[in-house]
């Protein structure tokens, strides 16, 4: 299996981010993606690429021009700082002009996504990450890892929010439904709910996606069953509202009936939005999953035999990040 990485996401390092009003160290640490590159390096059958270049347009079918052209100027203001909306430094006001702090509310709903002077190249670089998959995949190979960093799944169409800048896996999907039928399936903790905006008005991306229910945790304002899509993208977008207290089986039993509908779906890919936040020891997330079921949630996706691009989204705890890789990719190749 190729693994597309790039260490440019290197340079994109968030210092905080403010939660219940108490500013905490930021969770999207660059050692995520590197321990998990780490555990994954080397082992037989799996290959580290860097990703290839793609014309920009692919990001603009998808974001807004002004939001695009929003992350790169702001950053270029903001510079070694990291801006947040709301709590912007009035220190910083010389150098980041009024209008442009004004706007930082009108592209971000919270307070976990902040931008500075490399947000925009190392977002920009996960793109070109789940594009270079999408394009072996396209090209006839089985399944391709994107490890893509900054994550991308809670992006919507004109605003970021929970860590994500650019929407790798909706690029990504939508660059495949140029092909055919493009099936999304989301398991990061966290419902995907910049995924499901970019594509609630269409029928030829199915999004299916299981998370911790949106009454209990971020974002909150999406992700409820009710949620199925609208005009001719009704009942193409389904939603698996949990509890906090999933076991492995209480997940196997809700992603086998996922799988059901994507597999009812007959798409000619499947892009899977994958998130390690769901284990027991997430520190952000957490269901109760073992390390060692990754290994059958990974099978259970493999079995639907579908040609597949994984596009990495959260997953926080730095010192086991690597094991749940491990167990998840050898589902695909195991
Ligand atoms: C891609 C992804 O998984 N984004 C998740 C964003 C959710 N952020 C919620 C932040 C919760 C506050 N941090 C708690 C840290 C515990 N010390
Ligand atoms: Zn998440």
């Amino acid at each position: 299996m190729r693994i597309i990485y790039s260490q440019v996401h290197l340079n994109h390092r968030p210092n905080y981010e403010v939660f219940n009003g108490i500013r905490e160290i930021h969770a999207d640490t660059p050692q995520r993606i590197e321990n998990i590159k780490e555990a994954l390096v080397g082992k037989s059958g799996l290959k580290v690429i860097e990703p290839k270049r793609f014309p920009l347009s692919w990001i603009e079918k998808v974001h807004s021009h002004d939001y695009i052209s929003y992350i790169a100027r702001a950053g270029r203001h903001a510079g070694g700082n990291y801006v947040y909306p709301s709590v912007f430094p009035y220190e910083s006001l010389d150098i980041l002009p009024t209008n442009e702090i004004a706007k930082r509310g009108v592209y971000s709903y919270d307070l976990y996504t902040p931008v500075s002077a490399s947000t925009y190249e190392s977002a920009r670089m996960a793109v070109m990450t789940s594009l270079t998959a999408s394009s072996f995949v396209r090209r006839g190979e089985r399944v391709v890892y994107a490890l893509t960093r900054p994550p991308g799944h809670h992006a919507e169409r004109k605003r970021m929010g929970g860590y994500c800048y650019f929407n790798n896996a909706a690029i990504a999907a939508n660059y495949l439904s140029t092909r055919g039928r493009v099936a999304i399936l989301d398991i990061d903790f966290h419902h995907g709910n910049g995924t499901q905006q970019i594509f609630y008005d269409r029928s030829d991306v199915l999004f299916v996606s299981i998370h911790a229910s949106p009454k209990l945790k971020f974002p909150y304002f999406s992700g409820s069953e009710g949620e199925k899509g609208r005009g001719q993208g009704k009942n193409y977008n389904l939603n698996f509202p949990l509890s906090l207290s999933v076991s492995d089986s209480d997940y196997q039993r809700i992603l086998i009936q996922a799988c059901k509908k994507i597999s009812d779906f007959k798409p000619n890919y499947l892009v899977v939005s994958v998130g390690f936040d769901t284990h027991k020891d997430d520190p952000v997330g957490g269901f109760r999953l073992s390390t060692r079921y990754y290994f059958h949630m990974a099978k259970t996706i493999h079995q639907l035999n579908i040609p597949t691009v994984l596009v990495q989204e959260g997953g926080y705890n730095n010192s086991i990040i690597g094991d749940i890789a491990v167990s998840f990719i050898n589902g695909f190749i195991c």
